[in-house]
């Protein structure tokens, strides 16, 4: 059976098939996304399905109720709040995690039905920017390009985007390419000296923020240097005249940009060269780009670069904003944005009349509705009064999270529908749904080249676990709507919005699928991926759009724009700019890792996949460690007018000086104090309302510590203490703990009471074993600094009977210190690939692949393995 991955926008296609009483899964070598490969992610899918705390029953105020009795309170509550406070008190949060038939479902419910347009997605702070600047140059939400471009082109510039990390199916396709094609260059626009910037041929660390800059000096550059397409301009773009008159200004001179942006003037001339003089130029964007105060802006301007020399629409030229989730384009083609009405159409009357005709729907909301940080703050003043949250968690995700979680818990009616039941917002719910997770759930999605795949159920639904269109279904029904929701297969939700799509649509909108509007049941079933349009004019879909250099606009035009760069490039009025009195001041930064996806409900209890990095850890230069008098592996507090943060600190070579990075992974189920988005403020961009997420004024402090520990056990640590992390082992989990106000010998007073421990002495500090009978249950080390430890090793004592000589000897084996994993597909950690080189003397990777296995499946750990060959036989032998 097939299916589309549950992760990143690569969207790549899935093969599973029978084993004894499970699956096996690997790549699917049909799918045009992936041929076959898979990153760590994707593969480890199977093992993330086993969910610590599945949600399997609806339960009301934490007790477990049913279906028709959650379903009945549900709509009582809703009609009790249409009738005392409009449409207006009810809003709806959904995901790019959903498929379509989900959103669909949704937003017909809310726009033609309840009549409100507060309905709005978590794609708000991952894609709406990037949609904003579609429309405004291209008329309408439409991504030009396809994968095949980036192997195409002859120059690839990423900007803002951690490729090598976020999309490794396709970073390695690209790394393919090259390595067919050496005169295929790559260039990385990036603040941070990333994975992906490693590997480009000219990584340029520009200032955070400092983008239209650089776009607009690259503009200025082509039209002072003769690298334009006069001819492609005069027959297929407007606003040549008002983009030429900004840019005669001396602030868009190769000199003032290059100190805009903080670059050697050099290197950006380099850039711009370069592009100048190769036509076939793909530009990837993605979060570096959208989240920010101006998103948008910077959006157009890498789009104004492309259109004036006409590269766009021809195979390996173009600009690609790569999508995050698994279905944020699906979302958009839906119309799951507040700022959308349905299908690629917007408010307009006459757009208004069709989508209400179509639907034969009661109502049609007459505007936009709120953007997701309005929305929770109208949550907050108690003006949306009841919330329905679907496959997001926005305790941890949204900026500002001290205040989004007081809005979440003054809400009067709170509804989560969730996989897993533990995350920060399903705590706070009063009503919590069980939804299908991937794998049992069914339907579609779309990739981030327009892609539609299937996502296929192989897995029985678990307990009284539903897909979310069943749930949005049976509601509206009970609110009296049954004759626009009778669906009882999601076939026949996708019909439907594929009709839509078509529906009076003579070729006003590129968003159409109505050559899907008719498919039987088994044809659904069977459907292959396809990029759309998918319509009578391209019935087997289109890989590329433009060709023609017809624009969605109404006068066929593609719209340059003239653009200011903000500088500083943060808000200077942010609210937490309010400086405290001391501290060092940093701007912080966040995103991804490579092995973890988002909050950590699907991948943080996956053991394999927190080895590369176990614990939260925020990145510092070697000077800010050097100003904080912090070495790697302290613990650092960082702070500002909104909240706190605790975490460990890591060194990162990378990063410009006065900036950090922190994932924005940990949750509160993780970590006592390590969740980013306490830190982050609620500044947006004015046009799409995405947040900021990128650049965030923080102060540091070192946070000092009387004792740091280490806990292993089957059970979690459960003592009160100051500090705490947590990650799963393949059996039991590892807590380090650390504590300020507490001397070591108070907790070891604390835990003497309690009569089932030992304890014995270390060199540096002491052990403490947890006894279950005469079987070793837990085990705390605990000294001045944490212990540096193979936890494995010495968690393979858990269970075992105490004794004296296993309990030493593993523990001096273990003390011998733990190795860093470098690939995690095939877990080789950095110790055995040092060994190979120095012991073995292996000396180049086509050896350590043969001997380990090393970095010969997703490819995006090759930089670091080159580093440790460098290091270990070029400069070791030098
Ligand atoms: N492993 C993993 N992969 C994922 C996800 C995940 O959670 N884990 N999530 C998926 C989702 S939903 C998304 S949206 C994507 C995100 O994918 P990406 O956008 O590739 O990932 P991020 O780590 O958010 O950061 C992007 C980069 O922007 C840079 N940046 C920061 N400020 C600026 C700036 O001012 N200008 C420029 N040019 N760059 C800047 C950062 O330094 C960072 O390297 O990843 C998808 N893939
Ligand atoms: N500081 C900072 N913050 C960020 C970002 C950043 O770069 N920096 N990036 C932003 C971006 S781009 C994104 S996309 C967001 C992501 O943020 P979120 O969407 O909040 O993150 P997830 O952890 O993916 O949450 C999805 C939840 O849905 C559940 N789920 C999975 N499948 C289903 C399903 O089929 N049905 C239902 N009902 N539930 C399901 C999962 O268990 C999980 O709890 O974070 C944003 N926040
Ligand atoms: S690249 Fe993205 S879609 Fe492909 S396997 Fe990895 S996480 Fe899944
Ligand atoms: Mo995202």
């Amino acid at each position: 059976m097939n299916t589309t991955c549950a992760y990143c926008g690569v969207g790549c296609g899935i093969r599973l098939s029978r084993e004894g009483d499970g699956w096996q899964l690997q790549g699917d070598e049909q799918h045009p996304a992936n041929a076959g490969a898979l990153c760590v992610k994707g593969a480890s899918l199977l093992e993330s399905l086993d969910f610590p705390d599945r949600l399997l029953y609806p339960r009301w105020l934490g007790q477990r109720i049913g279906w028709e009795q959650a379903l009945d309170t549900l709509a009582e509550r809703f009609t009790a709040i249409l009738a005392e406070s409009g449409p207006q008190a009810i809003g709806i949060y959904l995901s790019g995690q959903l498929t379509t038939e989900d959103y669909y479902v949704a937003n017909k419910l809310m726009k033609g039905y309840l009549g409100s347009a507060n309905v709005d997605t978590n794609s708000r702070l991952c894609m709406s920017s990037a949609v904003a600047a579609h429309q405004r140059a291209f008329g309408e939400d439409l991504v030009p390009a396809c994968y095949e471009d980036l192997e195409l082109a002859d120059l690839v510039v990423i900007t803002g985007a951690n490729t090598a990390w976020t999309h490794p199916v396709l970073f390695r396709r690209l790394q393919q390419a090259r390595a067919r094609r050496p005169e295929l260059r790559l260039v990385v626009l990036d603040p941070r000296r990333t994975m992906t910037a490693e590997q480009g041929d000219l990584h340029l660390a520009l200032r955070p923020g400092s983008d239209v800059a650089l776009w607009n000096g690259l503009c200025r550059y082509l039209l002072d240097h003769d690298g334009w397409d006069k001819d492609y301009v005069a027959r297929h773009v407007s606003g040549f005249e008002a983009l030429a008159a900004a840019l005669d200004d001396p602030a868009w001179q190769l000199e003032a940009v290059a100190q805009r942006c903080d670059l050697a003037p050099g290197d950006l001339l380099g850039f711009y060269r370069l592009f100048a003089s190769t036509p076939k130029t793909v530009t990837l964007f993605c979060q570096g780009i959208n989240q920010s105060n101006q998103g948008v802006d910077k959006a157009n301007a890498i789009i104004n670069a492309h259109l004036l020399c006409g590269r766009i629409g021809k195979p390996g030229a173009a600009p690609f904003s790569m999508t995050g989730q698994p279905n944020a384009m699906g979302g958009r083609e839906v119309g799951g944005l507040a700022t959308q009405l349905a299908a690629h159409m917007g408010f307009g009357e006459a757009e208004r009349d069709r989508v209400q005709r179509f639907w034969q729907s009661p109502t049609m909301v007459d505007g936009p509705g709120h953007k997701a940080v309005e929305l929770f703050e109208a949550v907050h003043r108690g003006e949306i009064r009841a919330l329905w949250v679907l496959g997001t968690n926005p305790a941890v995700s949204l900026p500002d999270g001290n205040r989004v979680r007081e809005a979440l818990a003054r809400c009067e009616l709170l509804v989560v529908s969730e996989v897993t039941a533990n995350t920060d917002t399903a705590r706070l719910a009063h009503l919590l749904l069980p939804a299908a997770a991937w794998g049992e759930k069914s339907g579609t999605v779309t990739n981030s080249e327009r892609t539609i795949s299937r996502q296929r159920a192989f897995l029985p639904l678990p307990g009284e676990a539903k897909p979310d269109w069943w749930a949005l279904t049976r509601l509206a029904r009970r609110l009296g709507f049954g004759e626009g929701f009778a669906y009882e297969h999601e076939h026949e939700i996708f019909c439907e919005h594929a009709a839509l799509s078509g529906f009076e649509n003579e070729g006003q909108r590129q968003f159409d699928i109505s050559g899907l509007a008719r498919l039987s049941r088994a044809e659904f079933e069977a459907l292959v991926p396809l990029s759309w349009p998918v319509n009578a004019r391209w019935p087997q879909g289109r890989a590329r759009l433009f060709e023609d250099g017809r624009f969605a606009t109404p006068d066929g035009r593609a719209r340059l724009l003239p653009l200011a760069q903000l500088f500083p490039p943060e808000p200077v009025a942010a609210p937490e700019a309010v400086r405290p009195p001391a501290g060092l001041s940093l701007l912080l930064n966040s995103g991804r890792l490579r092995d973890q996806w988002h909050t950590m409900t699907r991948t943080g209890h996956v053991p394999r996949l927190q080895e590369a990095e176990p614990w939260p850890r925020v990145r510092l230069g070697a000077a800010s460690l050097l100003a904080l008098g912090l070495k790697e592996g302290d613990l650092v507090r960082l702070y500002n007018g909104l909240g706190e943060a605790r975490l460990l600190v890591g060194l990162d070579e990378g990063l410009r000086e006065g900036e950090a990075f922190q994932p924005m992974h940990w949750t509160d189920r993780q970590c006592s104090q390590g969740a980013v988005n306490r830190l982050i403020a609620a500044v947006v961009d004015p046009l799409s309302g995405q947040p900021m997420f990128k650049q965030g004024r923080v102060w540091a402090d070192p946070q000092p510590t009387r004792w740091q520990g280490l806990w292993l056990g089957w059970r979690d640590w459960d003592e009160p203490l100051d500090w705490w992390a947590r990650r799963p082992l393949p059996e039991g989990n590892c807590t380090l703990l650390a504590s300020w106000s507490e001397a070591p010998e108070a907790l070891w007073q604390r835990l003497a009471t309690q009569g089932r421990w030992l304890r014995l002495p270390l060199a540096s500090g002491w052990l403490a074993v947890a006894l279950a009978g005469d079987r070793i249950d837990g085990l705390l080390l605990v000294g001045e600094r944490r212990p540096d430890i193979k936890v494995e090793l010495l968690a393979s004592l858990l269970g075992t009977p105490l004794q004296a000589g296993a309990l030493s000897q593993t523990l001096n084996a273990a003390l011998l210190g733990e190795s860093r994993l470098i690939c995690s597909c095939l877990r080789v950690s950095e110790q055995r690939i040092v060994d190979a080189i120095v012991r073995q003397g292996v000396s180049e990777l086509a050896g350590l692949q043969a001997l380990l296995g090393c970095g010969s499946n997703c490819g995006t750990c090759l930089p670091e393995i080159d580093k440790l060959l460098i290091k270990h036989v070029f400069i070791a032998s030098a």
